[in-house]
């Protein structure tokens, strides 16, 4: 199998990931998806920007979503990663408390729903990240931080896509689908986290029903 190191960093393409940039109590580049959430300063990672979505029972749903638009007409890996931390979340993990990255192919046709979920519970900062491979060039690449379908309160945090280069040999067009990548706690354990990248079925069309 054709392993990816992520350690060597790709191009950042995200703009305002860690949500430090603000326009009238809003971040910068980001949008609120459905119901959004509140700019949360000083309750992000080591006490910097981040962004907050709350949701009681009977709620609606509840994110923040950056929508790149890219006009590819190569195919490169993207790697998405962010970081969340959760009180009182109800549940167990699934895409409805997760990174969620909807792609649009430059030849029109899509790829909904690829996820990275956080876990569930109580818990300090985690980290999330993935490696994506779409399998035709990118029009347009969507991520939310998104929430809805569970109860509790969450945060996330320096949000990030990089565009990496193709490495050499490798197929102009990688197997479809994503990959698996370990996960780094802030304690810094290393593991593969259950349930990541695991497509969603319920939620096929885009989360904006394009
Ligand atoms: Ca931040």
């Amino acid at each position: 199998m054709r392993t990816m190191k992520t350690a060597s960093a790709g191009v950042p393409l995200l703009a305002n990931g860690g949500f430090e940039e603000t326009h009238a109590g809003r971040p910068v580049s980001w949008t609120a998806w459905r119901q959004g959430g509140r700019l949360a300063p000083g309750e992000g990672r080591q006490g910097t920007h981040g962004v907050m979505c709350e949701r009681r029972d009977g709620g609606g749903e509840y994110g923040f979503s950056q929508t790149l638009t890219l006009n590819r007409t190569n195919v490169a890996p993207f790697i998405i990663r962010g970081w969340s931390k959760a009180e009182q979340v109800s549940g167990s993990p699934d895409g409805g408390y997760a990174l969620y990255v909807d792609i649009l192919y430059t030849d029109g046709t899509p790829l909904w729903g690829q996820t990275a979920s956080f876990n569930c519970g109580t818990h300090d900062w985690e980290q999330r990240q993935f490696i994506l491979l779409p399998d035709k060039p990118v029009r347009s690449l969507t991520l939310h931080c998104l929430f809805r379908g569970h109860t509790g309160k969450v945060w996330f945090d320096d949000a990030a896509v990089e565009e990496v280069a193709a490495p050499a040999g490798a197929p102009a067009h990688p197997t479809h689908g994503t990959r698996e990548d370990s996960a780094r706690t802030p304690a810094g354990r290393r593991g593969r986290i259950p349930g990541v990248l695991r497509r969603d079925p319920p939620f096929r069309r885009s989360l904006d029903g394009g």
